[in-house]
């Protein structure tokens, strides 16, 4: 179909006459040509200063935790704004920046969302998902209700681009697209965290081409996570998780 990974495959394999890998009409380069390089905007601090910052931040990031229970307090979207102008920070492959935030803040269409994500949850827990994998996440106590689809105040839908199209039509490759909005996902949590709020790193099973059309995303782009961002609810339970410790997680190797 329309995959310019494919595409490139099938022009490698047809020995063309072709002395530039990009001849392809409809491809465009990731990069331009004449790409200038500039000097580094960067201030050596000294390295008790960085140790003090080091230690504060994984204080902050250290008490992030999945939350499952919103209040329906809200706050300026251009909070909202600024945390996903730092996650578009992530580094991207051939800095294509793969990634779509779609912010649903309108209490109807976070009802379609919620209706279309229980309904297919509700078959990944009785049918798809299977006894281990419920059995595993018992004591999470997650089902497949979903009541803060529509509590909380936002809620961030990350599309990963396979690829972009631009008006012309042409296509632009999206290298690592799994990798960078991953890496941008790391970023948005953290700034959620920063500033003071709380999120749910969602991933509906199988409701990922309905939710594309619900919100009018291309077939170029797949949902890979859904956030709910908001406040918890007073009282709010979390499970009692310990991290590894870092002799578990670290290999010093010399
Ligand atoms: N996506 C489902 C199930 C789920 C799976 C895992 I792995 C979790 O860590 C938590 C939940 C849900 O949202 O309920």
């Amino acid at each position: 179909n329309e995959s310019p990974y494919k595409m490139t495959l099938s022009s490698s394999s047809s020995s063309s006459n072709s002395d530039e890998e990009d001849e392809d009409q409809d491809l465009l380069p990731a990069l331009p040509k004449d790409l200038q390089h500039i000097p580094l905007n960067f201030e050596k601090l000294p390295a008790e200063e960085s140790l003090k910052r080091s230690e504060e931040y994984y204080e902050l990031m250290n008490k992030r935790r999945t939350v499952r229970h919103f209040s329906s307090d809200t706050f300026p979207i251009e909070i909202i704004h600024n945390i996903i102008k730092t996650a578009g920070t992530a580094p991207s492959g051939a800095h294509t920046e793969p990634w779509t935030y779609v912010v649903v803040s309108c209490p109807e269409t976070k009802q379609k969302i919620r209706d279309i994500v229980e309904n297919e949850e509700e078959i990944n827990y009785k049918k798809r998902m299977g006894k281990i994998w419920t059995t595993d996440l018992k004591p999470l106590k997650t089902n497949w209700l979903k009541e803060y689809l529509t509590e909380a105040p936002y809620l961030i839908c990350i599309f990963k681009q396979l690829y972009s199209v631009k008006e012309d039509g042409k296509k632009k490759m999206h290298y690592y697209n799994e990798q960078s909005v991953s890496l941008a996902t790391g970023i948005l949590l953290a700034a959620i965290q920063y500033a003071g709020l709380v999120s749910l790193t969602s991933t509906p099973l199988n409701c990922g081409p309905a939710l594309r059309v619900l919100l009018d995303r291309p077939q170029s782009e797949k949902l890979t996570l859904l956030i709910p961002v908001g406040y918890p609810i007073e009282d709010c339970l979390v499970p009692d998780l310990k991290r590894k410790p870092l002799e578990e997680i670290l290999v010093q190797f010399n």
